[in-house]
């Protein structure tokens, strides 16, 4: 108990955080591991400016300095924030088998998930209109929905993903799934539909419902 007061006054965390970016996730993760945290919500403004740059390379959100040091790419964030309150079991360790699972589906999450829906997010309102592809969608949507089906089948036996219990790894791929049904690519995957009402249903998960 002593320890883990310890850490909670020693950790210092800033994030750099906006609503519905990828962010959500890196607030999701320190609401369930309920380490306090300074927020820093200068909105879509703060994309690309000099104090942003200082901490993520490409200026995006979210970044975080976690103890002075820091740190870019939403899922990594989580996954070190998840490292920090080894006694909430919110991530396995290294070395271990639900440590590699969480990192399949993470990284399935970024690759075969956010890469679609981010595809066809930067060709609708992000990119200057005149850059804009408008062929790119439909091919986003069934590559979406192709990675959604291997998803919507295993949770079919489970109702998480790692260890059948609640981890980063359901934080990581939750807002992935999240960004796929609000975009309405969802449809059919009742499983998955589930899994993630249930996600959102917790008290600690900032995803609108
Ligand atoms: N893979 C990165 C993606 C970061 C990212 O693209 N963030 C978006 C908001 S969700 C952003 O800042 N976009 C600004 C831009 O692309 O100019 C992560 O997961 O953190």
């Amino acid at each position: 108990m002593f320890d883990v007061e310890l850490q909670f006054l020693s950790v210092r965390i800033q994030l750099f955080e906006f609503g519905p970016t990828r962010s959500a996730r890196c607030r999701w993760i320190l609401q369930e591991a309920g380490l306090p945290f300074e927020s820093i919500d200068h909105g879509p403004e703060a994309i690309g400016s000099d104090e942003l740059r200082a901490v993520h390379p490409l200026g995006k959100l979210p970044a975080a300095i976690i103890d002075g040091e820091p740190l870019f790419e939403s899922t990594a964030i989580t996954t070190a924030i998840a490292d920090l309150v080894p006694e909430k079991g919110l991530v396995g360790k290294s070395g271990t088998r639900a440590r590699a699972l969480h990192d399949q589906w993470t990284s399935f999450a970024l690759s075969e998930l956010d890469a679609w829906s981010w595809s066809s997010a930067i060709n609708t309102f992000v990119l200057p209109e005149e850059q804009r592809l408008d062929n790119v969608h439909e091919q986003n949507r069934e590559l979406f929905r192709r990675a959604a089906t291997v998803l919507d089948e295993f949770l079919g036996d489970v109702d998480y993903l790692v260890d059948n219990r609640f981890s980063a790894t359901d934080v990581n791929v939750g807002y992935a799934v999240n960004a796929g049904r609000s975009r309405g690519w969802l449809d059919g995957f009742d499983h998955l539909n589930e899994y993630l009402d249930r996600l959102i249903a917790r008290p600690a998960c900032p995803l609108p419902a």
